[in-house]
């Protein structure tokens, strides 16, 4: 048993796929911000016999036998998970994040109801609220904006949220370079008596390491991913706050009948039992010195880029991200820089930008991040290479164009992408990317 011998043998074509995965994680530079490199003490309870058991309900109260070791996995979770984000009570079952959110409205509101969102091409998230998620359909979704400048905009919020009486006012984000601003959220939130959800998917790592303000004196209810910038496994987690438990002391049960069985049947303990070893790991000293390097990578990135004449939204970063604006050169760019870039490993992806003048499928910017290559060690004199070899590369994409109908647009992409490939300058940055990781080893040890 153990090892990849027999998988190897027994199923040679998903072998060959997780092992070119491998090397492609090693060799590229992963800057999607919400992405990163689980240790490997996360990842094994993954691939283990946990994966056979099944325990709906929870702990002390489950529908099948044989429970015992479940119980006290789940118990170990929900209470690394309390004490390292301060909160009451806490709910590790939802499968990832949609669900836990899918979970907060089925404990909060009925069909029809208002709720508050930030919009989706401002940085919000799907299920937030966006019209082609259930959520903009069950509900009725009243999204808030950033300001041209790239921040919240707090008057329309309140503006909105006393217009309309909404139940539920979400605050967090996908692609939001700012502090969240909790507090002012809560002051609308209290006003209107709506319930205010803080969704910290992104920053939960830099909320457990101490690199951002924590939600948890703010918000009722805050969820989050596991994977993201905490490191853990792909899973979530809903947390009730005190402030949560005032406004409704039966808040936890609603949160855990909507979770199971409202929403879910069995909890996936593999993934619990290393969502358990990721907030152990995320309790230590250690983790804080992640957290703030998390944020000095990203500003000295940012610093970087804006060296190279590249234009970030709001002018920095707060988090763990930046937010390129490429209309200097066209709307729509997003495409050909995250393409190129793919190309010399750098992997990002394209994003609209505040007043989106293009597509969600076709943006007009690239969001970066530095939670993955943070964890490989990396520090502000690589990003400043980084963020040279990003300006090298966009420079070769400047003069496409996404045109001005879809023949043109197909046209030009397909012109792209026959000319990038043979770019000397892109081929070049391909060298330096692959140097730059042989020195930041990943998964050392591991061989397949
Ligand atoms: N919206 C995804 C992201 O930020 O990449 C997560 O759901």
């Amino acid at each position: 048993m153990g090892g990849f011998k027999t998988l190897k043998s027994k199923d040679p074509e998903i072998f060959n796929a997780i092992n070119k995965e491998l090397r492609r994680q090693r060799e590229t530079l992963e800057m999607i911000p919400s992405e990163n490199f689980a240790s490997w003490d996360v990842i094994l309870p993954l691939g283990t016999w946990l994966t056979n058991k099944y325990s709906e309900g929870y702990s002390g109260k489950r529908y099948y036998g044989g429970n015992e070791n479940i119980d006290a996995i789940e118990n170990i979770a929900i209470e690394r998970a309390r004490k390292l984000f301060n909160v009451p009570h806490v709910n590790v079952q939802p499968y990832s994040g949609s669900p836990a959110n899918f979970a907060v409205y089925a404990a909060l509101c009925k069909p029809g109801e208002v709720i508050m969102g930030q919009n989706l091409t401002d940085g919000g998230h799907l299920t937030h609220g966006w019209k082609t998620s259930v959520t903009g359909e069950f509900f009725r979704s009243v999204p808030y904006h950033v300001k041209p400048d790239g921040y919240i905009d707090i008057d329309e919020v309140r503006r909105l949220a006393v217009e309309n009486r909404p139940k539920l006012i979400w605050v967090g984000a996908s692609a939001y370079v700012r502090e969240f601003p909790f507090e002012e959220m809560a002051k609308v939130a209290d006003e209107v008596g709506a319930y205010l959800v803080a969704d910290i998917a992104h920053i939960a790592g830099l909320v457990a390491g101490g690199a951002h303000k924590s939600p948890v004196d703010y918000a009722h209810i805050v969820t989050t991913t596991t994977h993201k910038t905490l490191r853990g496994p792909r899973g979530a987690m809903i947390m009730v706050t005190e402030k949560g438990l005032r406004k409704d002391p039966d808040l936890a049960d609603k949160i855990d009948k909507a979770v199971f069985p409202g929403l879910q049947g069995g909890p996936h303990d593999n993934t619990t039992a290393a969502i358990a070893v990721a907030l152990l790991e995320a309790s230590q000293p250690q983790f804080r010195e992640y957290a703030a390097q998390v944020v000095k990578n990203s500003r000295a990135l940012g610093e970087s880029l804006k060296r190279r004449g590249l234009h970030l939204v709001t002018g920095g970063t707060d988090n763990h991200m930046v937010l390129v604006d490429l209309t200097a050169y066209g709307k729509g760019m997003g495409i050909f820089a995250q393409e190129a870039l793919d190309l010399v490993g750098i992997v990002v992806n394209r994003n609209t930008i505040p007043a989106e003048p293009s597509s969600p499928f076709y943006p007009s910017g690239i969001r970066i991040g530095t939670p993955a290559i943070t964890t490989r060690g990396m520090k502000e004199p690589e990003m400043e290479a980084i963020g040279n070899m990003i300006g090298d590369v966009v420079d070769q994409v400047k003069d496409y164009s996404i045109g001005k109908d879809r023949e043109e647009r197909t046209a030009e992409i397909n012109r792209f992408r026959r000319e990038v490939v043979s770019n000397a300058k892109v081929q070049e940055v391909r060298t330096q990317v692959i140097e730059l990781c042989s020195r930041f080893p990943l998964y050392e040890g591991i061989e397949m």
